[in-house]
């Protein structure tokens, strides 16, 4: 290796240690500079990885297509190697260490012939942060390095932080694709027989082989900012979660931070850049991340919220500007597409980017297409990488190195039917109760006998310890705050008898937000339901909709029956942990049995007698 930029002994003999297992053709070691990007692009475009977008419409902005077998996160290749498997729990797949280190040294072995090393230092979070971290990832992959570069604070700002001595999560990537001499590449290598990627939380190691793809791939995503910082989180008394950051201005000034977890697909990149409808226009969402959140308590009491990441990997299908128009200007320029297709001017198209497709278009694996198709010209996954700081919505705090603090969190799965719009928990255990709880149903479409899919917290894929010490964990993070942030259900997702959804969400999700804040004020008016505190119609604001009370009322009740069906699905998930279960859990679910039994049949919000 020539002219290594650090002294720190332990990053070096790594590095060292990694290139003699790998025998990559060479070593470089990324600074994060204009100069190193352009090159790495430039090498890229030659080999046929990106194809660059029209200029004019798309400045500095590329497409890649992944092989159609590397598409998407694998969660059954996603193993959580703690020494005890019980530390890993019921929900991870789990590999003694020195059993998976021995299979990954095998594939390991070799593996970069004929490639670059890349040693890439990265930073999750604003630079020098206290509740940031950094970290280091070894890659084959360019494609990785470029996108790194948008996604985390990456090259010699975090080798700086790293420093002579610092510690830093060692990220090991390769896309498994040795190239033998005089062979030619193919343009997105990968090895889907082989991929595994892997979480060593006592070491704070991650090690992933085989895919080239979004969170498989880049290391600071999933398996740093939320297996791996998870873990760290518990050891040190902070959260790692799967949430975003947004701020909230009412009139008058007053900003307030939140944060919410929704599981995939139901729409956080589109709640975190939220566009108020027009008579609510003199309030304002501004954004701090779209996916993660790293919180931990100030010595004022109050918890900071940082995201660790600096950009979005944001799903393109459904992404357009009635929808999300700030995405769609972070988007604009500087952004790596991936699996969208191509237009025959130069551009990018996706599902539900236009009502009327165009009449032909490059699909996402490179074919020609016509709306006759008769299948998707972007995968349902395709992705954009975009630097956050190109949303407008942007909040001018995004990069404090402090974090902002958060007042309130809000949890929200997909239901088409038996949970209201929106709640709030009676207090903090309630309400950690409420988050470990939370699913959506499996198939959307099936209203009326949909199976639940529990995802607590939305952390099911990302938790990388066992959910029950998490839910403790959480219990015990707010036994330590004297004013914990409040915490909400909203539920976006239910349908009429006909299917159709009832709430019509997007930028109206204002006027639930707008309750959230004044929950939280202490000013807003809740009634004491069996579920929690809910708003009775005058308690949210209606100006510029028809949305009528009797179906706002429709929304938010819950017969006793279903909320008993319900509950008992709770023990159903709550038995998997055993023992490790907080004995919490346990007395808040007779609580809510309790309540749902002495109420009448029906609990009917519209005619509370207060
Ligand atoms: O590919 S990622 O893991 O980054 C995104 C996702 O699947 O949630
Ligand atoms: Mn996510």
């Amino acid at each position: 290796m020539t002219n290594t930029p650090t002294k720190n002994a332990a990053l070096i003999s790594w590095v060292n240690e990694i290139a003699a297992l790998c025998k990559p053709e060479s070593v470089h070691f990324c600074d994060g500079s204009e100069e190193e990007n352009a090159k790495l692009i430039a090498g890229m475009v030659d080999s046929g990885t990106l194809i660059p977008l029209n200029p004019e419409k798309r400045p500095n902005s590329f497409l890649s297509r992944s092989d159609p077998r590397d598409v998407a996160r694998v969660e059954s290749r996603t193993f959580i190697c703690s020494l005890n498997p019980n530390d890993a729990g019921p929900t991870n797949n789990w590999m003694a260490p020195l059993e998976m280190k021995a299979k990954l040294d095998a594939l390991f072995d070799g593996c970069m012939r004929g490639r670059t090393m890349y040693v890439v230092p990265f930073s999750m979070g604003p630079l020098g942060s206290d509740i940031a971290h950094v970290g280091v990832q070894i890659t084959d992959s360019p494609y990785v390095v470029v996108s790194m570069r948008i996604m985390t604070r990456m090259g010699q700002g975090a080798l700086d932080v790293i420093g002579e001595h610092g510690k830093f999560v060692k990220c090991l990537h390769s896309v498994g694709v040795p190239l033998e001499p005089g062979a030619t590449d193919v343009i997105w290598p990968c090895n889907p027989e082989n991929t595994y990627v892997t979480h060593f939380p006592e070491e704070r190691a991650i090690i992933s082989f085989g895919s080239g793809y979004g969170g498989n791939a880049l290391l600071g995503k999933k398996c740093f900012a939320l297996r791996i910082a998870s873990a760290m989180g518990r050891d040190e008394g902070w959260l790692a979660e799967h949430m975003l950051i947004m701020g909230v201005e009412t009139p008058g000034g007053k900003k307030t931070y939140v944060c919410a977890a929704f599981p995939s697909a139901c729409g956080k990149t589109n709640f975190a850049m939220l566009v108020p409808p027009e008579s609510m226009s003199d309030h304002k969402i501004t954004t701090i991340g779209d996916d993660i959140a790293w919180l931990k308590p100030g010595d004022d009491g109050k918890v900071y919220a940082i995201n660790p990441e600096a950009g979005f990997f944001g799903v393109a299908p459904g992404t357009n500007a009635a929808t999300n128009p700030n995405a769609m200007a972070a988007i604009s320029k500087n952004t790596i597409f991936t699996n969208v297709a191509l237009t025959d001017d130069g551009d990018v198209w996706w599902e539900g980017l236009t009502k009327t497709p165009p009449a032909h278009l490059i699909d996402w694996r490179g074919d020609d297409w016509t709306p006759e198709a008769g299948r998707p010209a972007a995968h349902p996954n395709a992705r954009f990488t975009a630097p956050l700081a190109q949303c407008p919505s942007v909040d001018p705090h995004w990069d404090d190195p402090k974090g902002v603090p958060v007042s309130a969190f809000i949890f929200g799965g997909r239901m088409s039917k038996d949970m209201p719009l929106v709640f709030q928990a009676f207090n903090w255990n309630h309400g950690v109760y409420l988050a470990a709880t939370m699913g959506s149903e499996a198939t959307a479409a099936s209203v009326g006998q949909a199976a639940m899919r529990r995802d607590p917290m939305a952390m099911l894929p990302f938790c990388g310890y066992n959910m029950a010490d998490y839910f403790a964990h959480w219990l015990d993070f707010g036994r330590r705050l004297p004013n914990p942030p409040r915490i909400f259900r909203v539920n976006w997702f239910r349908r009429d008898a006909d299917g159709k959804f009832i709430w019509p969400g997007f930028g109206e999700n204002m006027r639930v937000l707008a309750w959230v804040l004044a929950r939280v004020d202490g000013r807003g008016y809740g009634v004491e339901s069996p579920l929690g505190w809910m708003p009775r119609h005058e308690d949210l604001p209606w100006e510029g909709t028809d949305f009528a009370e009797d179906v706002f009322y429709d929304l938010m009740s819950v017969s006793r029956d279903a909320a008993a069906a319900e509950v008992r699905q709770h023990e159903e998930l709550f038995d998997k942990f055993l023992d490790r279960l907080p004995k919490e859990f346990v007395f808040e679910r007779e609580l809510l049995k309790s309540r749902l039994w002495r109420s009448p049949q029906t609990w009917e919000l519209a005619h509370d007698p207060t």
